[in-house]
């Protein structure tokens, strides 16, 4: 792969958008880079979190890739939209939570890629924006649909409408961003985080996440319905036995993940 780099820190994948050259901006290649990234995470049966960054010091992903854009026909841009909204709902609904680690600019389908996290942890060099409509075009990464559930209806419309910068401050103020580190220090903040959601029962993360994300969006009662369904569901595993056996007799609790 030749715009994504893959590596795995025992039970957490980090994978970080690689054309530093260009501030990461997501080109063609780079878009089948992180396809090909993606099926390996998905059958990786071993991994329990993803962590997502950019390389170099300037940029998580400056957007796509405005050169090649400029040249795309609408059918291109169709293919390319749809391709880049495949990724990011494929990481959206990935059973195992991603953090995105927002070491720089995340701007137009950088700050969508960041939404498609679960969550997101940012340097204070970080600044987020969806530019778009200062070149003619709107956010085709999900932008429309996923940065209000961050940081509700009125901020991301005024973020999309003026296509104005944010720095991490202002981020963390709106709820975009959960946490806002010293910029050496971002990568080991997001892998501690990382390593203790590792610990958990992999299963019930994976609930969780799923009840999250399906019930966001129906009325309460439906969402309820999915957490019964999903936490009883839990009962047929053997990490129940071993999480509340663990807590009886006051050792440590290995979950399996079965
Ligand atoms: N695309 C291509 N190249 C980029 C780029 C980008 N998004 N951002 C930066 N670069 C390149 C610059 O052209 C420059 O290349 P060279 O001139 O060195 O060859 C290099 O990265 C370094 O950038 P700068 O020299 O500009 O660095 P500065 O520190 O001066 O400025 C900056 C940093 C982030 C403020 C600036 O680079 C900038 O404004 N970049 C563009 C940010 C932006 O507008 N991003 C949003 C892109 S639009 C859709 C699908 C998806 C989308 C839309 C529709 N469908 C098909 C419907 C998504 C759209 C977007 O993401």
């Amino acid at each position: 792969m030749e715009n994504i780099i893959y590596e795995k820190i025992e039970l957490v994948g980090v994978l970080q958008v690689n054309r530093p050259k260009a501030l990461n901006a997501l080109n063609v290649q780079t878009i089948i880079d992180f396809e090909k990234a993606l099926d390996k995470i998905e059958q990786d049966r071993e991994l329990r979190c993803l962590v997502i960054t950019g390389s170099g010091d300037k940029a998580f992903v400056a957007g796509a890739d405005i050169v090649e854009m400029s040249k795309m026909t609408s059918i291109q841009a169709k293919e390319f939209s749809q391709k880049g909204q495949g990724i990011f709902r494929r990481l959206e609904i990935l059973r195992i939570p991603v953090i995105a680690a927002v070491n720089g600019y995340a701007l137009g389908g950088g700050c969508e890629l960041a939404c498609a996290c679960d969550f997101i942890y940012a340097s204070e060099k970080a600044k987020f924006g969806q530019p778009e409509v200062a070149l003619g075009l709107m956010p085709g990464f999900g932008g429309t649909q996923r940065l209000a559930r961050f940081v509700g209806l009125a901020n991301a419309r005024e973020l999309i409408y003026t296509g104005r910068q944010i720095n991490a401050q202002e981020a963390l103020r709106i709820g975009l961003v959960n946490k806002v580190c010293e910029p050496e220090k971002l990568m080991n903040e997001v892998l501690e985080c990382a390593k203790i959601i590792s610990k958990q029962a992999p299963l019930a993360v994976a609930a969780s996440k799923e009840a999250i994300n399906d019930g966001f969006d129906v009325a309460i009662d439906k969402g309820l319905g999915f957490e019964v369904d999903l936490f009883s569901d839990l009962f047929e595993s053997e990490d129940v036995k071993i999480g509340t056996k663990a807590f009886i007799e006051k050792t440590p609790a290995k979950f399996i993940g079965e």
